[in-house]
């Protein structure tokens, strides 16, 4: 148990919790009258997953939800996150209410709040309906309107029970990631589709902010992002001008429109024509006010300029150091410098961790323990950046653990592992890690280690 002496508390209302997503865990795929999403085209598509991996059945949460609750329990969470699939609520995308799919996330939050955990509830993580995409996904406005229908019978039906809601989950990964880098379903390779997506997705996000505040009366709503927490790779004005310019792409695109300021003026004229029209009054949509923001955070980028670097002319540096199994630098001091520089340029109110974590190769549990003290002393790395940020004066209010469990790697499929319970997949056999015990001993002192 970790000692608490006032150095390493936490603040007496900080907020434990660990995280998931609905396509990663939940498998069922073909259960219940589920529609079809972006992530089974894509994933039964030869060669886009390692090894042809697909979320079929996952850690068959969907079956298991009850047992993985008493995990939960068992580690004393506070909260649980996870995100409701689009294609179980309206299998078509819009129209038509699958009941069988309300009633699953129905029980599951009644599950919860049973066990004394508080449901967040992210509403898009990724599972676009496959009929929506056939008729251009994110990069047509009419998808944006189809997530105000999801979200209204979604809240409505939680919404009495539910009060923190998180509209979308990393916008960079569904729009950047999924339609320019190929990488993510549906894989397509054009920025400009990447541009276009990125508007529906921001304003999906804002029209979707006063439904949930109708349907969910006195609840919090945000936006979890994925920023990149950018240094230049020297002290070069050229290298500093490219970290600019990545800021910008990344971070900037994504702040600045919710925070009411539209795209950033440098951005725009580095990417001219490929910028798509927009309507002067979507900026107001999007910038609807919120009541945290949340972030995840893995790893920093450092940039260097490079003419030859596609439309931003940048590249990144590798930076000597200890990597995870993503090959993701592990950097606590960027979480440190995010924490402070993201509420002191945006008024985004309180901050919330919502994804923080590590994936290392970890072995087959062997005497009912999985040892795995890179990710435990990843936690510990990560979670004192966090305390020394709070002294400094963020308003960070709580962490969220990723993942809670082993899962759905995305395009990696079940090759990197990121849970603090192990899943035997063969089995469904959960195995609480090292990492999660050190994570409940955290929670309980509300401290870490000294
Ligand atoms: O597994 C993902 C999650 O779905 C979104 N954030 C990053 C995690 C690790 O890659």
């Amino acid at each position: 148990m970790a000692n608490s002496t006032s150095s390493n508390r936490f603040p007496d209302d900080f907020l434990w919790g660990a995280a998931t997503a609905a396509y990663q865990i939940e498998g069922a795929a073909n259960e219940d009258g589920r529609g079809e999403s972006i992530w089974d085209r894509f994933s039964h598509t030869p060669g886009k997953t390692l090894n042809g991996d697909t979320g079929d059945i996952a850690c068959d949460h969907y079956h298991h939800w009850r047992d993985d609750i008493e995990v939960m329990r068992e580690l004393g969470l506070q909260a649980y996150r996870f995100s409701v699939a689009w294609p179980r609520i309206l299998p078509e995308g819009r129209g038509r209410v699958n009941e069988a799919g309300l009633a699953f996330y129905d029980q599951l939050v009644d599950g919860l709040l049973e066990a004394g955990i508080t449901p967040w509830v992210t509403l898009y993580h990724w599972d676009l309906p496959q009929v929506l995409q056939d008729e251009g996904g994110w990069t047509n406005r009419a998808t944006a309107d189809a997530f105000a229908e999801y979200t209204e019978a979604i809240t409505r039906r939680l919404g009495d029970r539910v009060k923190h809601w998180i509209t979308l989950n990393e916008p960079w990964c569904s729009s950047f990631l999924s339609y320019h880098i190929g990488e993510h379903a549906p894989g397509h390779k054009s920025f400009e589709e990447a541009l276009a997506a990125v508007h529906t997705l921001l304003l999906a996000h804002g029209q979707a902010v006063p439904i949930v505040r109708r349907n969910s009366p006195g609840a919090q709503v945000g936006i979890t992002l994925n920023l990149s927490q950018v240094y230049p790779a020297s002290d070069s004005s050229a290298d500093q001008a490219a970290a600019v310019r990545y800021d910008g792409y990344f971070n900037r695109w994504f702040l600045d429109p919710l925070y009411g300021r539209g795209y950033p003026q440098d951005m725009l004229e580095l990417y001219g024509d490929r910028v798509p029209a927009f309507e002067a009054a979507d900026f107001d949509t999007i910038a609807a006010p919120t009541d945290f923001l949340g972030l995840n955070y893995y790893t920093p980028t450092f940039i260097h300029d490079n003419q030859d670097g596609g439309v931003l002319r940048v590249g990144s540096t590798r930076r000597e150091g200890e990597y995870t199994a993503m090959d993701w630098l592990v950097y606590p001091e960027a979480l440190y410098d995010q924490l402070l520089r993201v509420p002191r340029d945006y008024p985004t109110g309180p901050l919330y961790i919502t994804e923080n974590g590590a994936a290392y190769p970890d072995e087959p549990p062997a005497d009912g323990r999985v040892r795995d003290p890179e990710r435990a002393n990843y936690y510990r790395q990560h979670l004192a950046a966090a305390q020394r940020a709070i002294a400094a004066g963020s308003p960070l209010k709580g962490y969220f653990a990723w993942s809670l469990m082993d899962n759905f790697e995305w395009a990696w499929g079940y090759t990197r592992r990121f849970g603090i319970i192990y899943v035997d997949y063969a089995t469904q056999q959960r195995t609480i890690k090292d990492s999660g015990y050190m994570y409940r001993d955290v929670i309980a002192a509300n401290a870490i280690d000294d």
